[in-house]
């Protein structure tokens, strides 16, 4: 919402507000049972994300914000992430799921009448709207971990794809240079402008990027296949030492979700068994499986700062930009967002996303493994608490960009950071290969 001005950031955020619940809801909207049912311990039940968004909510607007009397602050342990690990959340005395709908119907109500009085400035947390961002923003995370847990259950379809736009798709794919090059040189990493940005992604800062080639498309399911095909799998050569243990010990052959049958790959996505599309990005794969595939090929993950470099860097301007096309808000033309695809495009989707070096698919479709490790940026700081990134930091998470297909718009830009655990398959994470450029310039 960079520029925008009051009340127009107030509708702004109202239809972020409300785009976030809608989507809560239709992700919920199934039987009981399966609200209420452990699909995988490496997930909460729906029904603790669902009382969780509005858990959030209200003690971030309802009593911060607005300065109201708490609503339910009994229930804030019970639904405090740091308080009650994924895998023992079934058992706690949770909202039904009645409860917990009337429960953020009535946090909601409060947060509009909060959002009509308060100034969208004059504090940080206020400034540009920011903690109403935040909650959008975290609302829509949860929507998709939500879509993680649903891919991660067994049984009938209870989701339905939308239609995907016409005209997103590229008829040039095949003519795509398979990588671009990027020139070694400083750029501005980070933001310390961006009104919704979260701490870890402030502030801006230069950094030197030595030259490097990088894939103009993500890898896809069809070159994933040629790895395995090749006995990728099987072969040390292509793992680290860790890689191959988590290859080991996990029984790894092929892809999260992927089954061998007939002769051929199958899929099963939300309840639907298809083959594999050949032309879509790979998903599913851990940060080891991404390495070897990398090493196999010769080549390499990109670190987090040649993925932004990409994304963001304009060499006519010397600039960063907000996204890759520009600084204008993702619409359906640009990028693979808001889950109702249910899927990735195509690689080669999206030519009026790509960036300012003809990259493609940097927003939308797969998070992107990078080989950095995730940690603060020179002169972070904690904004608004301490659990949001700081905890996270030290090495034991890799940093994913770029966002999903499952990602809302309001939840991904040029400098977002998310992280995982270098073992997580359930997440829609795919990547793209990077090597170095050749000292003298090789371009
Ligand atoms: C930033 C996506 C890693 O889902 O664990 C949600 C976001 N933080 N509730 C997560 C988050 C608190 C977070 N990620
Ligand atoms: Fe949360």
């Amino acid at each position: 919402p960079t520029g925008t001005a009051p009340n127009d950031l107030r509708a702004f955020i109202a239809e972020g507000l409300e785009r976030a619940r809608r989507r809560t809801h239709a992700l919920t909207a199934c039987d009981e049972e399966e609200l209420l049912k452990q699909h995988s311990p490496l997930m909460s039940p729906l029904v603790w994300d669902l009382a969780h968004v509005g858990s959030q909510e209200e003690q971030w607007l309802v009593r911060d914000v607005g300065r109201m009397q708490p609503l339910r602050p009994e229930i804030d342990k019970l639904y405090d992430a740091f308080e009650h690990s994924r895998s023992s959340r079934p058992s706690l005395p949770l909202l039904a799921p009645s409860d917990s709908r009337s429960y953020l119907a009535e946090t909601r109500s409060k947060t509009l009448q909060i959002l009509e009085r308060v100034p969208l400035e004059g504090s940080p947390l206020l400034q540009g709207g920011f903690a109403f961002g935040m909650m959008i923003q975290h609302e829509q995370q949860h929507a998709e971990t939500m879509l993680a847990t649903h891919q991660l259950r067994v049984g009938d379809p209870v989701l339905h794809p939308v239609a995907p736009e016409s005209g997103v798709l590229a008829d040039t794919a095949g003519a795509l240079p398979a990588e671009v090059h990027v020139p070694a040189g400083c750029f501005t990493m980070g933001t310390s402008v961006e009104p919704w940005a979260l701490d870890n992604e402030r502030p801006a800062h230069e950094v030197y990027v030595p030259g490097y080639w990088i894939d103009t498309v993500p890898v896809s399911n069809g070159d994933f296949l040629a790895f395995m095909d090749d006995g990728g799998y099987s072969n040390p050569d292509w793992w680290t030492a860790e890689g191959w243990a988590h290859r080991n010990d996990d029984g790894l052959t092929a892809p999260k979700f992927w089954r061998r049958e007939g002769g051929q790959w199958w899929r099963t996505r939300f309840g639907v068994v298809e083959p594999v599309p050949v032309d879509e990005p790979v998903q599913h794969v851990s940060f080891f499986e991404a390495e070897a595939y990398a090493r196999w090929a010769g080549r390499r993950l990109p670190t987090e700062a040649e993925w932004e470099k990409t994304a963001r860097y304009d060499p006519v301007s010397g600039r960063s930009r907000r996204y890759p096309w520009g600084d204008e808000d993702p619409t359906s033309r640009h990028a693979n967002l808001g889950g109702g695809s249910l899927r990735p495009s195509p690689v080669g989707s999206y030519p009026a996303g790509a960036s300012a070096l003809g990259v493609r698919q940097l927003i939308g479709d797969v998070w992107e493994w990078t080989s950095s490790n995730f940690g603060p940026y020179p002169g972070f700081r904690v904004f608004p608490y301490r659990e949001y990134s700081e905890v996270f930091f030290g090495g034991d998470y890799k940093v994913l960009r770029g966002g999903s297909w499952a990602a809302d718009r309001a939840a991904v830009r040029g400098t977002f950071r998310n992280w995982d655990y270098p073992i997580r398959r359930q997440i829609f994470t795919g990547f793209r290969t990077a090597r170095d450029a050749a000292p003298a310039g090789d371009s």
